[in-house]
C-alpha cells in the first residue's frame, strides 16, 4: 500500500541544501521556496499520503514545517477502521516504506522540534511526536512523547520524553519542553547491536551526546512518523477508537532540520 521510491537526496532535488559531512539516506528538508500544496503532490520529500496538514539549527537552506490537529484529524486507514479515538497528522519520509535502508546498519536520525505558540497542546493528553513503527505496526522501536503519559503518570507533563521500544517501555531521555526553544533531537540507531544512543540540543547550539549506546529492540524495520498523535483520556478499551477528546481543538508542532545519515562509519552531524 505505499509507494516504493529510489532514494533521492533533496540535495540532487533543489539544488541548495547545504553539504554534508555524511552521507544521507533520507532528507526530509523542506527548501525555502517550497509550496505547501506540494505536500498533496509527489514530492520527493514526504509521502503525499500522510500529510494533512523559527528555524531549526539543521535547517541552513530550508524552513520548518507546522503539523497541525484539529476535530477533523481522524485517520481511517480502511472503512470499518476509523481512529476516533485519536487526533493525529503526521509526515513520513518518502523514500521509508518499512523496508527500505533506513531501518538497516547503523543510522542516525535528525528532527527538531518547537511549540506552536498559537496553537499550544493539552498536556492532559498524551502525545506522540517522532516515533519509529515496525513494519509489522506491532510496536513503536522509540517514541518521544509529550504531555500526560498514560501508565507513567509520575512524569512531569511539560517534558518532551524519550522512550526506548515500547514492549520495555524505558524512558531513555527526558528534558523539559520550554517555550520559544527549538529542541533539536538525533537517535542513532544501531539495527545490527540493537541500541539507541540519544543526542540533544537547544537552538543553535552544537548537538551533545546525554546517553550511552543503550541496548534498545529497534528491530522490525517499519516506518519513521513526525507529527502529533494526541491519544484520548478517560476509559477505554480500545484506544485507537475510544476514551475522551475534546471539540474544538487547534493544536500544532514546529518541525524542522528531518534528515537520517549512515552512521555506520560513525559519522554524526552535531553541526550542521
Ligand atoms: C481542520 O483543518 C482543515 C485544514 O485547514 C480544515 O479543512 C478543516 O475544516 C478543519 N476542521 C475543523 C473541524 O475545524
Ligand atoms: C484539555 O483536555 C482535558 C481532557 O480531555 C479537557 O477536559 C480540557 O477541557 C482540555 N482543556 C482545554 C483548554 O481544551
Ligand atoms: C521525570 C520523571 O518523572 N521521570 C520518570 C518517568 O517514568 C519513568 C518510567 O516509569 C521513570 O523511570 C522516570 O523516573
Amino acid at each position: 500500500m505505499f509507494t516504493i521510491r529510489q532514494f533521492l537526496p533533496v540535495v540532487l532535488v533543489v539544488g541548495h541544501v547545504a553539504a554534508q559531512k555524511c552521507n544521507l539516506q533520507f532528507n526530509g528538508r523542506v527548501p525555502k521556496d517550497f509550496a505547501p500544496t506540494e505536500f498533496d503532490d509527489d514530492n520527493g520529500i514526504f509521502d503525499p499520503r500522510f500529510v494533512k496538514g523559527k528555524v531549526s539549527k539543521f535547517d541552513v537552506n530550508s524552513v520548518p514545517i507546522t503539523v497541525t490537529i484539529n476535530d477533523s484529524s481522524i485517520f481511517a486507514p480502511s472503512d470499518d477502521n476509523v481512529q476516533t479515538g485519536f487526533r493525529r497528522a503526521e509526515v513520513l519520509p518518502a523514500s521509508n516504506d518499512g523496508a527500505d535502508d533506513s531501518t538497516r546498519g547503523i543510522k542516525t536520525l535528525h528532527f527538531s522540534v518547537a511549540k506552536d505558540p498559537g496553537r499550544p497542546l493539552n498536556f492532559s493528553h498524551e502525545y506522540q511526536l517522532a516515533f519509529l513503527e515496525s513494519a509489522d505496526y506491532s510496536t513503536n522501536q522509540f517514541v518521544l512523547k509529550t504531555g500526560t503519559i498514560l501508565g507513567h503518570q509520575g512524569n512531569a507533563s511539560g517534558t518532551l520524553q524519550l522512550y526506548g521500544n515500547v514492549n520495555d517501555g524505558e524512558l531513555l531521555f527526558w528534558t523539559p519542553f520550554e517555550d520559544l526553544v527549538v529542541h533539536n533531537f538525533a537517535l542513532t540507531l544501531d539495527f545490527e547491536s540493537l541500541t539507541t544512543q540519544v543526542f540533544y540540543s537547544q537552538d543553535s547550539s552544537a548537538l551533545e551526546p546525554k546517553t550511552d549506546a543503550i541496548p534498545n529492540d529497534v528491530s522490525g524495520q517499519g516506518q519513521f512518523h513526525f507529527g502529533i498523535l494526541k491519544k484520548p483520556t478517560g476509559t477505554f478499551d480500545d484506544i485507537t477508537k475510544e476514551g475522551y477528546q475534546p471539540s474544538g481543538i487547534d493544536e500544532g508542532i514546529l518541525y524542522g532540520g528531518i534528515f537520517q545519515e549512515d552512521s555506520s562509519d560513525g559519522c554524526i552531524s552535531l553541526e550542521p
